[in-house]
């Protein structure tokens, strides 16, 4: 049959939107789709992960996540159609789910992108809404993972926007998604964290101004990926570590998922835009961010078949 879902990604969808696309595409796809919980979220919220495979064993992976950062709507509305183009365009390319295993979570911080949607809540909040001991709410998912955590460019107060938390892996959706990516890291070789805003491809460290030893590995792929994405219609995106290009920052899920899960290629993408609008992307520039920046995850796809 045909899935029944109400994104089209012409307007931005809100996580019980998220969920019934997800749990449809499982449903209409049981050959490609295999959706499981990695738990849920301070909040209750279930936080499925999607494996998108033909079967067999021995694949190399892909792991891509969006919506750590509840503001940044243009995440999970990427990711999702990557999961649709992956799985009900399968047909137009079949080789990047014949030869790679795909491990998508599309919203990392449920509780955070509902709040954002609320008419009590705060459209350009950041941060999970798990309490902390005073008055203020939430910690900053991308500053809690525990590789280097709080060593600098985020903060111990409890109000900030880059909060990291009483401890490494003190949040349970980072624990979540720890716990996700460890299962599958031996045979991922791709992690893919996507925000919004700057238009930069974004490799580690985060931690420190130190490149990786295999930093020109990392560098050239990207080079390959934003060629790729900026021809689509002259969108240009900036390659750097997010130390030198936005500044320090400890304790993000691309830094771990390197250092921590052994994962070569950790790439974290601002999608659109440099600014104009910011978190507040036009919906009707969700089509043309996500065709240019799936030119480049097929770049990637492509080199984790030769990996
Ligand atoms: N920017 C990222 C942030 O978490 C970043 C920048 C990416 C820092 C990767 C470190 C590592 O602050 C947004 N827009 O969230
Ligand atoms: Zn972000």
């Amino acid at each position: 049959g045909t899935p029944r879902y109400s994104l089209d990604w012409t307007s931005y969808s809100d996580l019980p939107a998220i969920y019934e696309f997800v749990n449809e595409i499982a449903a209409t796809y049981p050959n490609l789709v295999t959706v499981t919980s990695t738990g849920q979220s301070y909040l209750g919220n279930d936080m499925p992960i999607l494996k998108i495979s033909t079967g067999g064993s021995g694949k190399n992976a892909i792991f891509a996540e969006g919506g750590i950062h509840a503001r940044e709507w243009i995440s999970p509305a990427f990711v999702t159609w990557l999961i649709r183009e992956l799985v009900e365009n399968y047909a137009a390319h079949p080789q990047y789910v014949d030869n790679i295993d795909w491990y998508i979570m599309p919203v990392l911080n449920p509780d955070g992108y509902t709040y954002t949607f609320s008419p009590t809540g705060d459209r350009l909040w950041r941060k999970n809404r798990a309490p902390n001991s005073g008055v203020c709410v939430g910690t900053d998912l991308n500053r809690n993972f525990d590789y280097y955590w709080n060593t600098g460019g985020s903060t111990s107060i409890e109000c900030g926007e880059t909060y990291h938390g009483g401890a490494a892996f003190s949040q349970v959706e980072a624990r979540n998604v720890r716990d996700a990516m460890l299962s599958v890291a031996n045979q991922t070789k791709v992690y893919f964290s996507f925000h919004s805003y700057g238009q930069y491809w974004l490799t580690p460290w985060g931690y420190t101004s130190a490149l990786p030893d295999d930093y020109q590995d990392l560098y050239d792929l990207a080079q390959s990926a934003v060629d790729k994405l900026t021809a689509v219609e002259g969108t240009p995106y900036t390659i750097g570590t997010s130390t030198n290009l936005l500044g320090l920052a400890s304790g993000c899920s691309d830094d771990w998922a390197k250092g921590g899960a052994g994962i070569k290629y950790s790439y974290t993408v601002e999608m659109r835009d440099t600014g104009k609008f910011g978190f507040q992307l036009p919906a009707n520039q969700i089509l043309a961010n996500n065709l240019e920046v799936w030119e480049g995850v097929k770049v990637v796809a492509e080199a984790v078949m030769l990996m």
